[in-house]
This record gives structure tokens, sequence and C-alpha cells, in this order.
């Protein structure tokens, strides 16, 4: 088969073969994948000694040299939780005996959220394996574990080079019994542009195929045609549907009148009557206040007694956990939190501070905290291995009441002015943000409408701009295309409408879309994608491939050729994947269950004439040598 890859690559057929070309060539290995798995891996290792990380860090801190402490698990006790109910009863039944559950119930965010806000989202599948079983028997009682995404579908793909469906199934098989929750940014799916609806509807009914039990569905800007698309496709996947209020302003400040108590209790309704199961809370900035939380859910709490009410938050400001002890007080039945070592600042509140708080109480969440000690310590250690990429907030500030930055996105607005040498700007930029917001006309903040107020903050301060010079040269200003698309009506309707004259100067006669985008986009060819990627891939092409493609054609398409150079990453320990491997360290990689590859770096070599370098290593006792381009 090699010889036949030579004889049918293209470069070969038309003569364009250098000396090179079997190393410049890596598919030519394709065909007996199992055989260079190996080689590839070892690939890739050469190429991170020889050209540094493939996934550049946001730090100087290289991670740490550290093996996580894996707390050891029974496996002979049973595996029992919530799951086991929802599967045999079905969502209604499921929402029904959590509002009965006496109890505060919890979901982890660890998995998700806590990284998304603290890690920029690079926590790999590896490290997520090891810590399932024991996360599986001590979280039994949550109500669940959030797990996949919000940005953690495409980061998976973009800079971790893995398959977010691979992290699904494998995470799945270790946790039977605690439901999987995933954050659907509806009509956005796990992206941030409009899709199609068969495409929105193709990818939740895979999610829930493989295992995504709780839907939590937001819209960017409660805009509840957007939400419908969400809610329905969940519904018809038989997933639970758990529609979000997302959380802006503060309905205990009678000066703050446009996100009132009435207007959150109007939205509750109409989600119940579209069907949800569950009613969430979605404070992404963290901007519940404790006192706001109790008015909030004794609001809904009385306007909808059946419905369970699940509040979410960030701990940006440190309200965090007495918000969430305010909303259990009013009636709230389940709230997030994240594995205390990975909580806290930009991330939710400490999950051990509300099991202690509670202990002994009527809410009790039949959690212990001796039990939760050694997830705390897998995280705190684990962490250290992601130190290329912490947002580095020593402190909460509550300055997030002013600016009302969503969580992910303030360390992914300060990572992105650190690295453009505009750390100093970042007050500005804070200062800006609130600025942005007032003239776009208050509007609901999270992806991806907070992208348009992010991006509108960045322009102001790049152009010195204030607030009233850009209302009063708004005719001639180019904006961010962000900026332009949400007034034309792309993200969808935003509450109260969208501010004039800003809205005319802006657009200058460009065409408007009124009601949901989405309606008007044709179904997207499924088959003939799939047709179309068989050809870039000898991978075996599963449907769930061919959705990761019609969600991000070009990055999926990246992640094929990586894939199909450097194989299954994942597989490497996280230090491997984020740094090179010292030179005599020993690493062992398990490419499958019971397949173990010893690696060990003899040697990189030094810069040869062809702009080349030989890389030297130990596999499993024999030596091995590859010849790597050096890019620099
Ligand atoms: C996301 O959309 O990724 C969020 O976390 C929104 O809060
Ligand atoms: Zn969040």
């Amino acid at each position: 088969p090699f010889l036949q890859n030579v004889l049918t690559h293209p470069n070969f057929v038309v003569g364009a073969i250098t000396t090179g070309f079997v190393d410049h060539t890596p598919e030519l290995f394709d065909l007996p994948a199992r055989r260079n798995r190996a080689q590839r891996l070892l690939r890739f290792l050469a190429e991170v000694a020889v050209n540094g990380p493939t996934t550049p860090w946001a730090t100087q801190t290289p991670p740490a040299r550290i093996e996580p402490e894996i707390p050891e698990t029974r496996a002979d006790a049973p595996l029992k939780g919530w799951r086991d109910l929802l599967r045999e009863h079905g969502p209604k039944a499921f929402a029904a005996a959590v509002r009965a559950h006496p109890g505060l119930l919890l979901t982890d965010t660890t998995w998700r959220d806590a990284h998304q806000s603290l890690l920029a989202t690079r926590v790999r599948t590896i490290d997520l394996l090891a810590i399932a079983p024991a996360t599986a028997r001590v979280l039994a009682p949550a109500f669940s574990l959030e797990m996949w995404g919000g940005a953690t579908f495409d980061v998976a793909l973009r800079f971790l080079r893995e398959d977010p469906w691979d992290r699904l199934e494998r995470l799945r098989a270790l946790v039977p019994n605690i439901p999987f929750q995933m954050l659907l940014r509806g009509a956005n799916a796990v992206g941030y542009t409009n899709y199609p609806d068969n495409v929105v509807r193709r990818f939740v009914r895979l999610s829930a195929e493989r295992g995504v039990d709780v839907f939590r569905i937001f819209d960017c800007l409660n805009y509840t045609e957007n939400l419908k698309l969400g809610i329905d496709a969940v519904g018809e996947a038989g997933g639970v549907i758990e529609a979000a209020l997302c959380y802006t302003g503060d309905v205990a400040d009678p000066g703050r009148t446009k996100y009132s108590l009435q207007y959150y209790v109007d939205l509750a309704g109409k989600l119940v009557e579209m069907g949800t199961h569950v009613l969430a809370i979605k404070d992404m900035a963290g901007l519940l206040r404790p006192r706001a939380a109790t008015l909030l859910v004794e609001a809904l709490r009385a306007a909808h007694p059946d419905v369970p009410i699940h509040v979410h938050t960030h701990d940006t400001a440190g309200t965090g956990v007495a918000s969430m002890l305010a909303a259990a007080a009013a009636g709230a039945d389940v709230v997030d939190a994240a594995i205390t070592t990975m909580a806290g600042v930009t991330s939710q509140p400490a999950l051990g501070a509300i099991v202690a708080a509670l202990h002994g109480s009527e809410r009790d969440t039949g959690l212990a905290i001796a039990d939760l000690s050694p997830l705390g310590t897998y995280w705190e250690q684990a962490r250290s291995l992601y130190a290329p990429f912490e947002a580095g907030n020593l402190s909460g500030s509550a300055d997030v009441y002013l600016h009302e930055m969503p969580g992910g996105q303030l360390t992914n607005l300060q990572f992105q002015a650190n690295a453009l040498g505009l750390a100093s700007r970042w007050p500005a930029i804070k200062r800006a943000y609130a600025a942005a917001n007032r003239l776009l006309g208050d509007i609901i903040k999270v992806t991806p409408s907070s992208k348009v107020v992010g991006d509108l903050a960045q322009f102001m301060v790049q152009n010195d701009l204030d607030e009233a010079q850009v209302l009063a040269q708004a005719d001639t200003l180019s904006f961010p295309s962000s900026v332009v698309e949400f007034f034309q009506g792309h993200l969808g309707q935003p509450h109260g409408g969208f501010p004039e004259p800003l809205r005319t100067r802006v657009l200058r006669g460009r065409p408007t879309f009124e009601g949901r985008p989405g309606a008007s986009l044709p179904d997207l060819d499924l088959d003939a994608l799939a047709a179309e990627l068989r050809k870039l891939t000898t991978m075996n092409l599963r449907d769930v491939d061919v959705v990761s493609a019609a969600l991000y054609p070009a990055v999926f398409r990246d992640y094929l050729a990586f894939r199909a150079q450097f194989a299954d990453v994942s597989r490497l320990p996280t230090r491997a994947f984020f740094a090179s491997l010292p030179v005599g360290e020993e690493l062992s990689v398990e490419i499958e269950q019971g397949k173990t590859l010893i690696v060990r770096m003899k040697a990189v070599g030094e810069l040869g004439p062809d702009g080349q370098r030989d890389v030297f290593f130990e596999l499993n006792g024999q030596p091995r040598s590859l010849r790597i381009p050096d890019k620099s």
C-alpha cells in the first residue's frame, strides 16, 4: 500500500518529487494506519522539539512536571445516579423528581465552563478520563456534569487537535450514572454564527445519541424565535430541555428598568409554554447578587411551582457562593459549582463551599467534604499542567458590575490584550466595554453578542474614540463587521429594539433582517458534504464528522490534515502535547487500551544545510530518527 500511495500521489504523478518527498508527504503513510501510528506520534514530538508548541501559549510558564494523583476507585461499588431515573422514566418524570427532591442538587462545571473561564478551554480529554471514574463515584448524587458545548467543541478541534465526539463517548463509558449536560447556543449550536436548521437538528440528535442528557439552551439576545429552534430540536431528540434566561442588569435595582423582574418572568412564561423541562437562570457574567437571586428565584418559583429552577453564575466579584445560597433558600432546585481548586474568580463558585454551607440543613446536598477532597487534589495538580494558559487573575473584581463581561470573555479579552502588547490598556478596554454596551442599547452579553460588544470596545480603544465621538462620527467610521452584522439583525432582534439613530448611521443603507435569521438559510446538503469529505481523508468518516465539518468547515479540514500527519495526539500526556519532551525523559503513551509505547527522546541534531534537523528517539527500546524542517 505504501508504494501504491507513492505511485498515485498527485505530486508523484506530475513529477513534482523532490528528495524530501517522503518526509514532506506524511499522508503516504496513511493506509497502514496501525503500523504508522507510533511513527506519526513520534513525528509530532519531533515537530514540537524542533519548532515549538503547536498550540501557542498565553503565558511564559511551562506545564508543571507533575503526575497528578489519581484517586483509587473501588470497581465493585455500584454506580447509580439521576441518569438511571432519566433513562427509565424520561425527561418529564426526571424533572418532576428533581422538583420533589428536598436537598439542593449540584451541577459540576469543572469539565466545561470552569476551564473555559480559567484555562482558555484547554483541558484535554486524557486528563478528564483520568478523573472520570472517581468523579462518577464521588459525585453520584449530582444533577449533572457539564462537560461539553460552549467553546469546548471548537477549541478541541482547533487547538487541542482532538475529536470532541470521542471525548463525549469515552467519558460516557466511564460515567454511566450521572447525567451529562451541555451548553447549546441555540441557533448558533456550538459555534458563533447561525447554522441552517437541519445542521442544528442533526447536531442535537447525534449529541443525544452519543450521551448528552441535559441541554442548556440559550440565545445571546434572549430572542425567543432562536430559542424555539433549540428547544424543538432537543425535544425531538428526547433530551432534557433546559431553556435559559440569560441574566443581565440588576433586578434589585429600581434604577435599572430595561431588564426588570417582569421581563424575566414574561420570558420564563414563554419558555415554559414552549415546553422546557427545566428553567435555567444563566448568569454568564456573575451579576446576580444575592438579593437579586432571592427576588428572581422567588418570582419564577411563584409563577411556575412545578418547573425545576437551575441557577448558573460566575464568581467574578466573589459573590457566587452567597448568591447560590440565596437562590437555594428561595427555592432553586439545582445550582452550578466547580470543584474548589477549579473554582472562583471568573469560574463558578466553589462546590465544596456550597456543600459545607448547607451541611446539616434542610437543603443538605448529600455530598461530603471528605469525599470531595481527592477530586480537589487531582484538579489542583492537573491544573498546573495548564500553566501556559492560566488567565492569572489573582483576585476577584467587583468591576464586573460596571463592565458586565461574561467570565469566559473576560479572560479571553485579557489574553488578547496581552498578546497584542496592550496589557496596559486593559483598564481602558474595560471602560470601553461598558461604553460599547451603552451604545448598542444595553444588550444581553453572551456568545456571540458579547463578541459584538468586545469588538466595538477594542475598536474604540484602538482608535481613541469615546462614546460621544462614536455617535458623532458614526456616518464615517468603518465599524468591525460583527457590529455591522448585529445592526443588520444577523443575531436576531434585541429586547427593546435597536438604538437609533446609531443603527441607521452604521448601516448606511445596508439590508436588514427581520425575525429569525436562520429561517432564511437553506438546509445544508449533508450527503454532499460527506461525499466531499471522503475525498479528503482515508479515515473512516462517521456521521458525527460530517456534522463537525458543517459547524466548523475550515477548522475541521485543518484537523483532518493534522490528524493524517500526526495521528491521534489526544493519547499523548498533556505535558508532552504542550511542550517539548526533555531529552532523556521517558514517556509512556497508551495508544489504545492495553497497547503502550515507551518513548525516550535521545537528541535533537544540528541544523543541516537543507534546513532540517534529525530528531533521535528510542521507541520501545529501538532507535528511531526523523528529519524535521526547522521553521525558525
Ligand atoms: C459559551 O457560550 O461558551 C458560554 O459559556 C456562554 O456563557
Ligand atoms: Zn458560564
